[in-house]
């Protein structure tokens, strides 16, 4: 059946229900009745207007059922195109985002690429710093163990008699031997009877001497008044006691007094026994 032709049955079907239904309206039924006249219209209408296009009812539903189709392919390519431009658009921004990190990102990796070469080049200053002050300490360390010897060697010369007067020391016996005995026992410990080239030598002595006399380096015995100290070379500055040299017998070795004696030297015979002084650089 036609959809106009369904339509019409339908609305004869409830007019004809409204007439037995509701006979107190003659209102309603001549409404009814006016509606069937323009249903009737209505149907003698497209009926014609059916006849004017040419087409029949099966194609006219082909017609239809395309165009519904088409609406929807449109509709559905105007949604796929919209969701793809937004997809478009946000892809976008985040490339551009991405390339935006990826510029800071790029400039950050210079800085620390820059940073890590000065750290690789301070590193290499303080390996260079760190092996000359490992150098330096290992000959500090060398230098405090020589220091510590010598120190060490220094107490021990105290320890077994020796003094320190100005780059030199002394020892003082306190065994007495002839003149030739005493040199050879300095000449045992590495030193000399001691040989005085100054007035302070001179008064050093003199002080640690202080109530004894001692044999000293000089004598004459090679040649009479020819005063000569152990080392060969010839007295030039003496320190004799007023009245010596006087050579009384035969006196060739020299012995000096201690600060509370006498201030000077007197000659004496060389084979007497007195205490000595040794004498050597340190
Ligand atoms: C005196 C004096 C000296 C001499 C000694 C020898 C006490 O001093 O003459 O010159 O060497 O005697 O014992
Ligand atoms: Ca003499
Ligand atoms: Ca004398």
């Amino acid at each position: 059946m036609e959809m106009s032709e369904e339509i019409y049955a339908n609305t004869v079907a409830v007019a004809a229900d409204n007439r037995t239904n509701s006979s107190d309206s003659k209102q309603s039924y001549e409404d009814v009745y006016v509606d069937e006249d323009n249903l009737q219209t209505q149907k003698t209408g497209s009926f014609k207007q059916s006849e004017s296009s040419g087409l029949n009812p099966a194609e006219r539903k082909c017609y239809r059922l395309t165009s519904v189709c088409l609406l929807l392919l449109c509709f559905l390519l105007l949604t796929t195109i919209t969701v793809l431009w937004i997809k478009f658009s946000i892809l976008s921004r985040e490339k551009a985002k991405l390339e935006t990190s990826y510029d800071t990102l790029t400039i950050e990796r210079d800085q620390l690429q820059a940073s890590y070469n000065n750290l690789i080049t301070e590193r290499n200053h303080l390996q260079a710093s760190c092996n000359t002050l490992t150098n330096e300490r290992i000959q500090l360390l060398e230098k405090n163990d020589e220091f510590q010897k010598k120190s060490n060697n220094f107490v021990s010369l105290l320890t077994d008699g020796w003094r320190y007067f100005n780059s030199h020391i002394y020892y003082i016996s306190t065994a007495e031997k002839n003149w030739d005995e005493s040199r050879q026992n300095c000449r045992g410990r590495g030193a000399d009877l001691v040989i005085i080239n100054s007035k302070e030598e001179h008064e050093f002595i003199r002080k640690q001497l202080r109530n004894s006399d001692s044999w000293i380096g000089l004598s004459d015995r090679d040649k009479e008044g020819e005063w000569k100290w152990v080392d060969g070379t010839p007295l030039t500055d003496p320190y004799w006691v007023m009245g010596e040299p006087n050579d009384v017998g035969n006196e060739d070795c020299v012995k000096m007094f201690g600060i509370l004696i006498n201030n000077g030297w007197n000659d004496i015979p060389c084979s007497i026994s007195n205490i000595w002084i040794c004498e050597k650089s340190y």
